[in-house]
């Protein structure tokens, strides 16, 4: 999974990046010219019982792949608006972070306003969603037929028009898959992280964003990208003895990492054995052959079941043949819809 950190020049998108990722991007205003990119692991309490269980060598976690797009400042193209090659990057992405800026940059003239910001970002994503779609409805507007193609697209420019995210429309499986093609941004799931000034991150984040962030559909976490980067220079223990006395019980980085999990929908499902013990991040909605695809190919061609426990009973009753004897083991077919925490092995032919 790749997540894009964007927003706008200044904003601190590449210190959270650094907070996040543990790296040392150079931070500054106008960007270094070049992308960063940085993988986490998310951590997962399972994985470690299972490696204990088990003797497994190795624990493999699922993983997050951050992205910092690099900045040029605003303006410097003429019209104004996001760099194109912003928006190239964040269409490669499978959710976008938003950086909100609500700390005074000297670099900046303007006082900090996260609430004109993210309506400016939004207004961003909604323009570069317009141009393709209005093409494609220009270019098939005097063919015959195609009647429900052209009422998907009515809607969604309606409804952009309107300035609302194509997240927000309700569209079924059919027309999610037409308009796959076209990259909208605006679909894509977003969070939206407000950079707040140290002396003001203890009080959360103002009612009016959160309202804002809300009838757009979004989740909007508050952050200090200036505590966050003392916070990643600690040791694990130090860092929970920092936080404390600010009102925190974990850093932002593991805050994040849950709702970055939650706001794509995403569950892992665990393997166990003696090689490694493993969480395998996917979309809630898979079924059990497609996440067999995501540890072989092979093993999602071949399917034959799958052979599933939860996590809680497993951990429960002691190891894999107590639950077994206790009838907690069950043979699930192709179309099974795995679910979060199920310890599985599949049985496939080749
Ligand atoms: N006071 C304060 N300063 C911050 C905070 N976050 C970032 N800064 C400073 O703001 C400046 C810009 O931060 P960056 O992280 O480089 O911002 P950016 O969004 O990556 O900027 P571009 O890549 O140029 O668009 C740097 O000097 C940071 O040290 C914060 O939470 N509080
Ligand atoms: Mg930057």
């Amino acid at each position: 999974m790749n997540v894009g950190i964007v927003g706008l020049p200044g904003a601190g998108k590449t210190t959270i990046f650094n907070a996040l990722t543990g790296l040392r991007a150079d931070t500054g205003y106008g960007g270094k010219g070049r992308d960063h990119m940085g993988t986490i692991k998310v951590p997962d309490p399972r994985v470690d019982t299972l490696t204990a269980m088990h003797e497994s060598k190795r624990s493999v976690y699922a993983e997050i792949v951050f992205t910092d797009a690099v900045g040029r400042p605003e303006g410097s193209r003429p019209g104004g608006g996001l760099d194109p090659q912003v928006i190239q990057g964040m269409q490669g992405c499978d959710a976008l972070v938003v950086v909100l800026r609500a700390f005074a940059n000297p670099a900046l003239a303007e006082a900090p306003e996260p609430l004109r910001d993210r309506s400016r970002f939004l207004t961003e994503l909604i323009l570069s969603d317009l141009g393709p779609l209005e093409n494609r409805r220009r270019r098939i507007e005097k063919e015959a037929g195609r009647s429900r193609e052209k009422a998907l697209l009515e809607r969604c420019i309606a409804h952009l028009e309107a300035e609302r995210p194509i997240s927000s429309l309700t569209l079924n499986e059919e027309e999610r898959g037409q308009l796959a093609g076209f990259g909208l941004l605006s679909a894509k799931p977003l969070l939206y992280l407000l950079n707040q000034e140290e002396a003001e991150f203890p009080q959360g984040v103002p009612a009016p964003l959160q309202a804002a962030a809300q009838a757009e559909g979004y989740t909007l976490m508050g952050i200090s990208a200036k505590i966050e980067m003392d916070i990643a220079e600690l040791e694990p223990a130090e860092q929970i003895e920092f936080l404390r006395p600010l009102g925190v019980e974990q850093s932002a980085r593991d805050r994040f990492v849950r709702s970055a999990y939650a706001m794509l929908d995403l569950i892992s499902f665990l393997t166990t054995g003696k090689d490694e013990s493993r969480a395998w991040p996917i979309r809630r909605g898979t079924t059990a052959q497609k996440a067999a695809g995501k540890i072989h190919s092979d093993i999602e061609r071949g399917f034959i079941r799958a052979e599933v426990i939860a996590y809680d009973s497993l951990v429960a009753l002691g190891g894999e043949k107590q639950a077994r004897d206790a009838g907690k083991l069950r043979l699930e077919g192709k179309e099974y819809l795995v679910k979060d925490g199920d310890v599985i092995t599949f049985r496939f032919n080749v």
